[in-house]
Order: C-alpha cells, then structure tokens, then sequence
C-alpha cells in the first residue's frame, strides 16, 4: 500500500481590487481573519492563510498544507501607499509555488489579459489556477459563455473554476484543485497554526474593516490604524489610534456626540471577541498625521515597510 504523500507550498491569491479575494480566503479557512469590504483597494499587504487539507487525486493520497497568501488587488497609482501594496502582490506572485487569480465572472476579459502581460513584464510570471468569483452575479447561460471566452487562453492556466461563496460554496472543490498542483514538501508549520500573521496585526485589520464598513467616500483610503498598546488578560484591553490625513476628517470619525467612533469601536470589538473567543477592552484615539500614505518613515512606522521596494 503507498503512503500518505505529505504537500505544501505557498498560493498567491491575486487580482482586481474587489475581486472577492480575502472573502473566498476567509471561507476556506472558516474563520474571518482577513479584512474584507464592498469597497475596493481594502487589503493593503500580504497576510498568509494557512489552510489543513486531505484527499485523494492521480499524484495519490495526500495531507496538505497550502499557505494562501492574501495580496492587494492589483492596481497602479501614485501614492507610496499604492505601490507599496502593488509591490505586495508582485512580490506575493514572485515568491510563491503558485498563484490562484481571482476574476469576478462579470469582469471582461481583457483584465485577465491586462494581468498576464504584467507578469511577464514584471518577470513574475507563475503557473496559476483561474477562478471565475462571484458566478451568482450571473445567469447560468452568460457564465458559460463568459467560461467559453476564457478557452483560448489555457495555455497560460492550469485550470479554470467558477466558485461563488454567496451560493453553493464548497471548500474541498477549490482546495483539491489547488492541492492538485502544489508541490510535495514536509508542512512547514504547526498543524494548528492558522497564520503567520501576529494577533495584533489581525487586530489592526479589524479595526480598519470598522472603518470601511462605518464611513464612507475617501476617509477609509485616507486612514489607518496603530496599535498602540495591547496587554494581554482576562479581558483583552487594546489601545489603537486612527490616523486620518486631513483634521477636516476628524469630526467625521468622532461624529456627533461621538456616536461615530462608538459605532466603529463596537463593531472592531465584536469581531475581535469572535476572533478571540474572549472580552476585549478597545479604546480608539484619532489622530491626524498629514502625508502619512506619501512618507516612507511614518508608513513604516504603521506596518508598510517600503525598505525592499525597487526605486
Ligand atoms: N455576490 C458575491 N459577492 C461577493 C462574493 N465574494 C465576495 N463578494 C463581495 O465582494 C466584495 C469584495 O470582497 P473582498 O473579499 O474584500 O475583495 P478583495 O478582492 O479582497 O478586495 P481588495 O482587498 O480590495 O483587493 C465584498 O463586498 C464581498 O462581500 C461572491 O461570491 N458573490
Ligand atoms: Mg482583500
């Protein structure tokens, strides 16, 4: 009887903003680690999602273990913040076995083209699974269509998958494609490790995703999060600070009688009690740092290390 092969490799999870990545990410995982937002350009730098899986296919019997790696979504403009996070997602795709490229199923095609001649002219080119996102947005006629419109570029994937995580999700159908072509390699982390990623930078995530869910037009763009302090206890306290780009913002965090932040504190507690199975004490300042997403030292300072980007 042949053994149990052990796989494990580390899947650059890429595309457009929006395009339904850290949700499906979050789902395969079953725990919501990942900030997601129906606003687009949420995730700012890479977070790896380490995700157990088991089956059977040609190669043989396997445990796997794939590390997804969460990345912006691939985007060009001119704020150091921006291209610190399109580094994220080049480097995601250079340093990985290979990647999974997410394209909403009413996206045209030439975005999946656009995404091609950018790996190759950036040499980051990696074999990578195409997944149609979001296929309850269409009809079933109009996604096989759109599945149809995809033929011609096989060459360039290793096979194409229309999931939705709205209607009929199943994990292990996503899972046993990519396992399918990840390399065979001893685990390389504790088998109940779900990130690389410390608490507290879940944490910060969180607290961003409150910010995108509680206020609207640019400040979410225009903002970010410091954990200030966090001490661990019976009861989890966390100290943060929303930094915001113009003092014109701040009215708007703190809102009325300070209904806003209550609101944006009550909503990052609850999930970061989910997250931790225990009570949390959150205490939120606001602070503005004008120029914080064009300054090197103050992004550095919040958690984006520009240090290794090419000039
Ligand atoms: N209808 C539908 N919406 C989805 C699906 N998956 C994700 N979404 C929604 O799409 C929006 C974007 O989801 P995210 O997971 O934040 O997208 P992302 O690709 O990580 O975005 P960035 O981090 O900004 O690059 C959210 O409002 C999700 O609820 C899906 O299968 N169907
Ligand atoms: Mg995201």
């Amino acid at each position: 009887m042949r053994e149990t092969q052990t796989r494990c490799g580390f899947v650059a999870t890429l595309g457009r903003p929006n395009a339904g990545k850290s949700t499906l990410l979050n789902a395969l995982l079953g725990q919501k680690l990942s900030l997601t937002s129906h606003k687009a350009n949420a995730t700012r730098k890479q977070l790896n999602l380490i995700v157990p899986h088991s089956g059977a296919d040609e190669r043989g019997a396997y445990d796997a273990q794939i590390v997804f790696v969460d990345t912006p979504g691939i985007h060009h403009q001119e704020k150091l913040l921006n291209k610190y996070m399109l580094h994220q997602s080049l480097r995601a795709m250079s340093d990985c076995d290979m990647g999974m490229y997410l394209a909403p199923a009413s996206d045209e095609i030439r975005h999946y083209e656009e995404f091609l001649n950018l790996s190759r002219d950036k040499a980051v080119h990696k074999r990578h699974i195409l997944l149609l996102s979001k296929t309850d947005t269409l009809d079933n006629a109009t996604l096989m269509r759109k599945i149809a419109q995809y033929q011609p570029y096989q060459s360039h994937y290793l096979a194409l998958l229309p999931v939705s995580v709205r209607r009929g999700f199943a994990p292990s159908e996503v899972l046993d494609v990519v396992a399918r072509f990840l390399p065979d390699s001893a685990f390389l982390f504790d088998e109940e490790c779900v990130t690389t990623a410390q608490t507290r930078e879940i944490v910060k995530e969180l607290i961003r995703e409150s910010l995108f869910m509680n206020l609207s037009d640019e400040i979410p763009y225009e903002s970010d999060v410091l954990i200030q302090r966090y001490e661990e206890g019976e009861i989890e306290r966390i100290y943060a600070t929303i930094i915001l780009e113009k003092q014109s913002q701040k009215g708007v965090v703190i809102g009325a009688g300070a209904q806003t932040i209550k609101r944006i504190g009550i909503l990052a507690r609850k999930n970061i009690e989910s997250l931790l199975g225990k009570r949390v004490f959150l205490k939120l300042e606001v602070s503005v740092q004008k120029g914080w997403s064009k300054e090197e030292k103050k992004l550095k300072k919040i958690g984006y290390d520009c240090a290794d980007m090419p000039r």
